[in-house]
């Protein structure tokens, strides 16, 4: 039987190779749709629909470009239940989360529907008479990107919706875990009006899908590469990109810092720290990694924490008050488990029982649900973690945190600066000069003040620095640098040849005015 592999210039392609099947997490006896792996070929093909439908693309005007966001927005609107319901289904986010990454696609269409009508460049004065300047935004050509499973409607909208609003034509290969739900995203767009070829996808997975669609820029049928997955993914493309003179949009991993100062508002940083380490399992990049708490309120603190952690429901991710749902894939169930075989050491102290590895419905009292076919795993919190150990600075993607302490504030920040990641970063005070020192010292991209690590809003930039990307950012106005290349125009209406900085008649002071006084 053949199976989706691509759609290229509006038409689906089936193939019966290289199938991959889309397990439900929650119950992997659940397959939600069986793909097929595009080859090299396919790409190929892909890049070359999205290079041939460029031209006309581009000289369409911005408004009218935005006019199909526009239409992508009402009808994701109008479908916001059953997407997410598909994103519930096959990546496991509760469905209250689900509903959340569905509305953070709307808000970025809606910022970006407006922005058609705006694509500002600038008028500038020249320094000759009868010449003006002119800065233009020029789309980048055929955008490549590469997404992950964990929010499979956001991150992609953060993509696409500026890249197509900007005059990109586009080839995604999304996560081989939500290619169900990517289709959907697909068929949404294609009926919002995207003309044939303008927004095409190759269905696969990473290693070889993924691999192939970015060794193409080495054939020059890629113009800008976008990324979102691990550190190590994220350097193997910048390589390519960097031999091909092209800078690629990168988000990569974290390991967020929250510091709990000793005037915190313990019951805010509780819930604060438990939905930054817990909320969607763990699998954010946004997610808590290191919890960092001032000696002084430790004690009380971690009571509070784990008799949070205690009440929190795990489960069924369709119910409306679970904490959270499963792993998304057996992949990063693996991993996790790995994790905490490798990277949990005798002098770490873990404050939760490590019997029941992977959840079964007796061992946690308030799990909901199924679990004898569900990817559920136990939450781990390892206190007495040192700056020194692989678990303090390697990004763990799964429930499972660091307790660290720290007295002064400059040791809490350098504790948080210390990973090699820059992502996102947090500190509970009320203390405004620490408040102040944390976000000018911190070396993150992101940072709340008395707020979770995660749930960055739409329109601001998103992105991070040093082992978390290559300091380009989403989301908001600044993404338009992804996007776009400014083209510097000038125009000379002089009739004849003015030589800028030689012929330029600077008007040039008198000698001295003021006499010397000693
Ligand atoms: C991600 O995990 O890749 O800030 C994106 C947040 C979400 C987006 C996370 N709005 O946690």
């Amino acid at each position: 039987m053949s199976h989706l592999q691509a759609i290229i210039g509006n038409r689906e392609i089936y193939s019966k190779d290289g199938l991959f099947v889309s397990l439900s997490p929650s119950d992997t006896r659940d397959a939600v749709n069986t793909f097929s792996n595009s080859t090299k070929d396919i790409c190929r093909e892909a890049c070359e629909s999205a290079k041939k439908a460029f031209p006309a693309w581009a000289k369409t005007p911005a408004p009218v470009r935005a006019s199909v966001i526009q239409n992508f927005a009402g009808l994701i609107e109008r479908n916001k239940l059953a997407l997410a319901q598909l994103v519930t289904r096959e990546m496991g986010k509760p469905i209250r989360e689900a509903l959340g990454d569905v509305q953070e696609a709307i808000d970025t269409c809606y910022f970006f529907i407006s922005e058609g009508r705006r694509l500002y460049g600038q008028t500038i004065p020249s320094e000759m008479p009868q010449k003006e300047l002119f800065t233009y935004r020029r789309p980048a050509g055929v955008f490549a990107c590469i997404t992950a499973g964990n929010f499979p409607v956001a991150v992609p909208s953060w993509y696409f919706v500026p890249a197509l609003l900007c005059g990109n034509t586009c080839v995604w290969k999304p996560s081989e875990d939500t290619p169900e739900t990517s289709f959907a995203f697909q068929r949404l767009l294609k009926a919002a009006g995207i003309p044939s070829g303008v927004f095409n996808v190759v269905f696969g997975e990473g290693q070889t899908t993924g691999a192939s669609l970015v060794e193409l820029v080495d054939e020059g049928l890629i113009d800008k590469v976008g990324f979102t997955g691990s550190t190590e993914v994220g350097r193997r493309i910048g390589e390519i990109c960097g031999r091909n003179l092209q800078t690629p949009c990168l988000e990569l991993g974290g390991k967020n810092p929250l510091v709990v100062a000793p005037d915190a508002d313990i019951d805010a940083a509780v819930h604060g720290a438990l939905w930054a380490a817990f909320g969607t399992a763990g699998q954010r990049c946004t997610s808590l990694g290191n919890l960092i708490i001032h000696e002084s309120v430790k004690e009380t603190f971690l009571s509070k924490f784990m008799a949070g952690l205690s009440q929190i429901k795990i489960g069924d991710p369709r119910s409306e008050d679970i904490f959270y749902g499963p792993m998304i894939s057996r992949k990063f169930l693996d991993a996790h488990l790995s994790n905490l075989t490798n990277l949990i050491k005798p002098h770490h102290r873990l404050l939760t029982t490590q019997n029941g590895r992977i959840v079964q419905n007796d061992s946690w009292a308030n799990f909901s649900g199924d679990s004898s076919n569900g990817l559920y795993a136990f939450p781990t919190v390892a206190d007495n973690v040192q700056k020194s150990d692989e678990i303090f600075r390697t990004e763990t993607f799964g429930p499972l945190i660091n307790v660290l302490s720290f007295n002064h504030i400059d040791d809490a920040i350098e504790l948080s600066n210390a990973t090699g990641y820059g992502l996102s970063s947090s500190i509970y005070t009320k203390n405004m000069n620490w408040a102040y020192q944390f976000r000018t010292e911190i070396k993150a991209g992101m940072t709340s003040i008395n707020n979770s690590t995660t749930g960055a809003e739409a329109h601001l930039p998103f992105g991070g620095n040093g082992k978390s990307g290559n300091g380009s950012r989403q989301s908001g106005i600044w993404v338009l640098d992804q996007f776009t290349r400014w083209q510097a125009v000038n125009v000379d209406l002089s009739g004849k040849l003015q030589l800028a900085q030689m012929e330029t008649g600077y008007i040039t002071p008198s000698e001295t005015i003021l006499p010397n006084q000693f």
